[in-house]
């Protein structure tokens, strides 16, 4: 087990790295469908993924998130639980079928009332809440009419955000419109992996360009009813690397580059899609769009775990295919590439391209663990990984990255969507047969290393 003295030492482990800010936020990161369950309790509505988790061989081992962490009923151990880490801000999402059972219309009241008790409850322990509006649950009444390759879907997500700023937005200052936009586009509407698994390149460019529609929107809602809105998105960022150094995977790995990285990010802070996209976004383009969805933020949430590879395949429409990193590069217990000086480089270069404050929103290892026979999970392998990323990040920090906050992903063990539960990233084990709750060795040391930070922070 680790010790919260071998903790501290992991922090001094790095002398000559400068203390961080006083003000840096600590926390952790969760999803709706991940973790809530209550799939069918208080009016919430249905989403995509209720019945995507339902056909055949899309899930392991058949695995839907009906009851997840139960954290519906759960939230107050686990906000004592957040309490226990010694955390300042928790990062979760709105489940829009929850609130919105049709997606748009009449508000569900239960589900508005769940949220008021989630952030009430936050306040009271001072940890403050990180609010995302989408982290990839869309009701399924605006799938059947088309979901994201509607046009209307921008205005229905501004429509929910008004929502949503008017019932918490006197209690929650912070904001994110979307997580991962280039995940759910990507494996929805290209790879088939996510809901509504279809993989045609015009719905795909659709659905890109009314999130960034959708995003700008919810922008503008925020700032406009929310006294005191901190207003972010949340973007994963990784180097997209060819799997074989030739010239075709070279530029299998620059397209990949341009879709995962840039075809949020550039139009909601610089203005513009990148060159490649250009030819399929025109389709659906109109005049004043790139003003509507280039909207002042006040932050940049980047998600990262390892670096991506591509390798060409000339019969993708895209004309590259996700590869797996080559062998031999070290891994995490599930496989993911181990390489902090990808997330060091990110962190540098997202601050050169973007200049805004960054906070990284999601960072942590998946494994396949299970408690010893005392009870114990003792998962040194996270420990390692969050001590060397953290740690890259430090350097990005000292070399010039204006880098404000950090956020483990996850809370708790929970649904890891096409993975079902068999992937573990949580801080905290979940016994999904009981609920019950075990911190493992690592939310010791992620405690530990919070309390060695802030005995060291910058006035
Ligand atoms: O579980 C996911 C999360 O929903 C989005 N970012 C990556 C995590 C780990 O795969």
């Amino acid at each position: 087990m680790v010790s919260p003295q071998a903790a501290v030492s992991a922090v001094q482990r790095f002398p000559s790295r400068k203390p961080l800010r006083h003000d840096f936020v600590w926390g952790v990161s969760t999803s709706s469908y991940q973790i809530e369950g209550a799939e069918r309790l208080d009016g919430r509505g249905p989403s995509i993924w209720d019945g995507f988790c339902r056909q055949p061989g899309r899930i392991a081992n058949g695995d839907t998130g009906e009851l997840a962490c139960d954290h519906y009923h759960r939230y107050r151990d686990d906000i004592a639980l957040m309490q226990s880490l010694g955390v300042n801000a928790y990062r979760f999402s709105v489940a829009w079928p929850r609130v919105l059972p049709t997606g748009r219309g009449a508000a569900n009241e239960a589900g508005l009332a769940f949220y008021d008790r989630l952030v009430d409850g936050l306040l009271e322990a001072s940890i403050e809440p990180w609010l995302c509006l989408y982290h990839w649950d869309l009701p399924q009444a605006l799938q059947d009419i088309g979901g994201w390759t509607n046009r209307d879907s921008a205005g229905w997500f501004s429509d929910y955000a008004r929502l949503i700023a008017g019932r918490l937005g006197d209690r929650v200052k912070r904001f994110a419109t979307f997580n991962e936009p280039s995940v759910f586009t990507l494996f929805g509407y290209s790879f088939g992996w996510h809901p509504p698994a279809t993989d045609d390149l015009v719905s795909f460019h659709a659905a890109i360009h009314h999130v960034n529609l959708a995003h700008g929107g919810a922008v503008d809602v925020l700032r406009e009813q929310v006294d005191g809105a901190s207003i972010g998105s949340i973007h994963n960022m990784q180097p997209s690397r060819p799997v074989h150094p030739t010239p075709a995977d070279q530029k299998a790995a620059a397209i990949l580059d341009d879709i995962w990285n840039r075809a949020f990010a550039d139009p909601q802070m610089i203005g513009d899609y990148p060159a490649s996209l250009r030819g399929g976004i025109d389709l659906h383009l109109r005049d004043g769009d790139m003003q509507r969805i280039c909207r002042p933020v006040d932050w940049l949430g980047i998600n990262h775990y390892s670096p991506i590879y591509a390798k060409a395949e000339g019969a993708s429409p895209l004309g590259f295919a996700w590869a797996d990193a080559p062998a031999g590069v070290p891994r995490s217990p599930i496989g993911w590439q181990v390489d902090p000086k990808a997330f060091r480089d990110t962190l540098l270069d997202a601050h050169d391209r973007y200049g805004l404050p960054i906070y990284v929103t999601e960072n942590g290892a998946g494994a396949v663990e299970k408690p010893d026979a005392a009870g114990e999970v003792h998962d040194a392998q996270r420990i390692e990984y969050l001590s060397s990323y953290i740690d890259a990040m430090h350097e990005a920090i000292e070399i010039g990255a204006d880098v404000r906050g950090y956020f483990v992903w996850s809370l708790l063990d929970n649904f890891e969507w096409g993975a079902g539960y068999a992937n573990r990233f949580g801080l905290i084990y979940v016994d999904y047969a009981t609920q019950r709750r075990i911190a493992k060795a690592s939310a010791r040391w992620y405690s530990a290393m919070i309390k060695a930070h802030a005995r060291q922070a910058t006035p």
